[in-house]
Parts: C-alpha cells; structure tokens; sequence
C-alpha cells in the first residue's frame, strides 16, 4: 500500500515538473519573487494573502508538494510571486525528487522572502538550515527580505500581558534591531493570519521588486512608476 502510494506521488510529481518546465517558458521577462523557509512558517498563508488566491495551508508537514506561481501587481508593477514546499533539516531521500520543482523554482528567482515562524523556540536553527539549502543551491546571493511571521504568537508567548504597548513596542525594535545585525539581512514583523503589518510588507516587497526592474530594465522604468 505504502509502496503504491510512493509511485503514483512519483508519477504525479513528475508530471507536475514537466508541466512546469513548459510553464517557466511561457512567463516572459517578469521579475520572480520565491517565498522560502522553513517547513509551516505561513508560506502558503502568505501566498494567499499577497495573491489573494486559495493556495492549500493547513498545520502540516508539506502540504504544498509543488509550488504555484501567481501574477502579484502591486501598484502598476506586475511580479511573479512563487510559493514552495518547506526546507526542512533531513530532506527524505525518497522526497527529494519531489522537491525538484522548488529547488528550480528558488534558482531562478530574482528575489526570495524568507518567511520566519518567530513564535517557534528553534526559528535561530530554521534559518540556517534554510540558509545552508540556499547556500547549496547558489541562491544565497539574491535580494533577501526576513519576514518574521506569527508575531501575534510570539507575543502571546513572549510578552507578559501586563506589559503595557509602549515596552512591547520598544522589546520588539530590539529584537527586530538583533535579528537585522545576526542575520545580516533586511527584516519585518508580520502576523500573515492576524493581517498586521502586511501594508508595510508590501510596500517593502514592491520597492525590492522596482530595483531589480530598474537593474534589470534601465530605459523602461517609468512604466512602473
Ligand atoms: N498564529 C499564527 N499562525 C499562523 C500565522 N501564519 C500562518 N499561521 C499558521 O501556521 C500554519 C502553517 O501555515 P502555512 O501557510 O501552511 O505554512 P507553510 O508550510 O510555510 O506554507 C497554519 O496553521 C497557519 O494558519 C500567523 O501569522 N500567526
Ligand atoms: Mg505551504
């Protein structure tokens, strides 16, 4: 039975790259933007959210085991925006094939967001394991933003409830101020299910997305205004 099963996710995921393949050719010369992380951060929610589509998110180990791409216009600018299957520390080797897509997906991406689950004790470990994949895929030098997502958790968990507004706000700018230091990389607080902070995400998001059209474009920017 198990076995049975194993094949036909073979014969499936196979056809979902080839059908892949055929699709990176047809998406033209728009700017692609990768959601990565670790395994249940709030990629998919996050897809969801930007794209306002109806990605499958639930609490489970992948549960996306392709990736869906979507056309994201923020502003007048148009993207690509990718959702992929979590990295997780000990990929299954069976699962790897399946993993195809994503790896392809994050290669030839122009920007990744690195999606965080902040509210998790091991999200320090996360992040490097995510980091060492990228590294491994010589993807570890693209435009990155940290998005640190479940900030609403992390409160819960962290902040005392008598903490009044003005500390917490005040403990979450260090921690925001640490992270950007240790990880050298550009961050955000978000909360994908509680929607906070998700204005600030896509502004950030459409400024990163407007200089790598202006790398990429030089005489064509003021389309994107
Ligand atoms: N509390 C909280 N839960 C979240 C947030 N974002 C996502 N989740 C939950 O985390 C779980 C995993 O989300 P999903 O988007 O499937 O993660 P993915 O594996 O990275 O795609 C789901 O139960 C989501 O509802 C958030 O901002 N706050
Ligand atoms: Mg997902």
């Amino acid at each position: 039975m198990y076995e049975i099963k194993i094949i036909l996710l073979k014969e499936r995921l196979a056809k979902i790259d080839q059908q892949n393949i055929t699709q990176r050719k047809h998406r033209g010369e728009l700017i692609r933007v990768a959601l990565v992380g670790y395994t249940n951060v709030g990629k998919s929610t996050l897809m969801n959210l930007l794209s306002k589509s109806d990605v499958f998110a639930e609490n489970k180990l992948f549960a996306t085991l392709d990736t869906t791409v979507r056309k994201v216009v923020l502003g007048s600018m148009p993207f690509l925006l990718s959702d992929t299957v979590g990295f997780i520390r000990k990929l299954p080797h069976h699962l790897v094939e399946s993993f195809k897509s994503t790896l392809d997906e994050v290669r030839e991406s122009d920007i990744l967001l690195h999606v965080v689950d902040i509210a998790h004790p091991a999200y320090e470990d996360q992040i490097h394991t995510v980091n060492n994949t990228l590294k491994d895929l010589n993807a570890n030098n693209k435009p990155t933003l940290l998005v640190f997502n479940k900030i609403d958790l992390y409160r819960d968990r962290n902040f005392d409830q008598y903490v009044d507004p003005e500390t917490r706000k005040e403990l979450q700018e260090e921690l925001q101020e640490n992270l950007r230091h240790e990880f050298q990389a550009d961050n955000i607080f978000i909360s994908a299910v509680q929607q906070e902070n998700i204005d600030a995400l896509r502004e950030k998001v459409g400024q990163i997305v407007k200089e790598q059209y202006i790398i990429r474009y030089p005489y064509k920017t003021k389309e994107w205004g």
